[in-house]
């Protein structure tokens, strides 16, 4: 052999790429919250995701590295059912993942948007992502053929929703569960911090992404398919009433704020066996 006897090295095994549909998915799943959920349980469940949430396909190699974003207050008890639901199912995916809580921390207005703009940040603190997936902590996936990576155009995941009749509620919706490639994201600037408050930071986004030349990708109809769990709604978090005028001025405002304009307080990042979570003072509106 030419192989010299003293190259003990271990060379990695060169494994071939993740497949665009991996076998093994199941298809459409049962998804319900009526039985009661515990973090031990569904640490138990998940013993191959490594410590902060992340998890690597251990038989093909991954063609994006993903950060998923969920922005977060006071939801303790969604985020067992997110964890239950969605580590299995991104282990059938084959996606080379970590999940990261953003913790809004204060009873200041809610502010999703700036919450999913410092989520991109810290992540990127963390390894090298390529890929974002931004998703509410209360939306669970009804088909695992609805692929948790990016796409050549930024992609809107949660398309129809048990709350809306499983359908799109109007054409330019890009809420609940929306991912880009990091590319896709800075080319809009990111997402708006200055969305105080319920509504409208999602329809900014899809301004963004419209107006910057790209379109929303999505998948089909019947894959699309979403469980919300049901919920009072949040304090601190009322309607915006500025929305409406704002969603109008997204091609002036956009350019300003944005990732570019991004100012938070770190305050703690803690790593669990199923997440991270990185709770932040993010300020209050003006
Ligand atoms: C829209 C909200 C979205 C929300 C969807 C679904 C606004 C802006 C003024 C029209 N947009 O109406 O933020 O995701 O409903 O609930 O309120």
């Amino acid at each position: 052999s030419a192989q010299p006897e003293t190259n003990q090295t271990p060379s990695p095994k060169p494994l071939l790429p993740c497949p665009e549909m991996p076998p093994g998915l199941v298809g459409r799943l049962l998804i319900e919250f009526s039985s009661l959920m515990t973090m031990e349980r569904v640490q138990k469940e998940n013993p191959n995701v490594t410590e902060g949430g992340r998890y690597t396909p251990p038989d093909c190699r991954p063609r994006w590295k993903v950060a998923i974003i969920i922005p977060f207050r006071h939801r303790e008890n969604h985020l067992k059912y997110w964890l239950h639901y969605l580590h299995p199912i991104l282990r059938r995916q084959r996606i080379d993942y970590g999940v990261y809580i953003i913790n809004q921390l204060g009873e200041d207005t809610f502010n999703r948007a700036k919450l999913l703009n410092v989520g991109y940040t810290e992540a990127l603190k963390d390894a090298e992502y390529d890929c974002f997936i931004f998703s509410d902590v209360d939306l669970i996936p009804m088909d695992d053929r609805n692929l948790y990576h990016c796409y050549d155009q930024p992609r809107h995941f949660a398309i129809a929703m048990d709350k809306f009749g499983f359908r799109l509620p109007y054409a330019g919706y890009f809420g609940g569960v929306s991912g880009l490639s990091k590319k896709q994201f800075l080319k809009i600037n990111g997402f708006p911090n200055e969305y105080w408050g319920w509504g409208g930071e999602d329809d900014d986004i899809y301004n963004r992404i419209t107006l910057n030349g790209m379109k929303v990708s999505r998948p089909d109809i019947r894959i699309g398919r979403y469980r919300m769990i049901k919920h009072e709604r949040d304090k601190h978090n009322e309607p915006n009433p500025q929305r409406f005028n704002k969603i109008q001025n997204t091609k002036n405002t956009m350019k300003k704020d944005g990732i570019s304009s991004l100012t938070y307080r770190l305050v703690q990042v803690k790593r669990y066996p199923l997440y991270t979570n990185i709770s932040v003072e993010i300020g209050k509106p003006p």
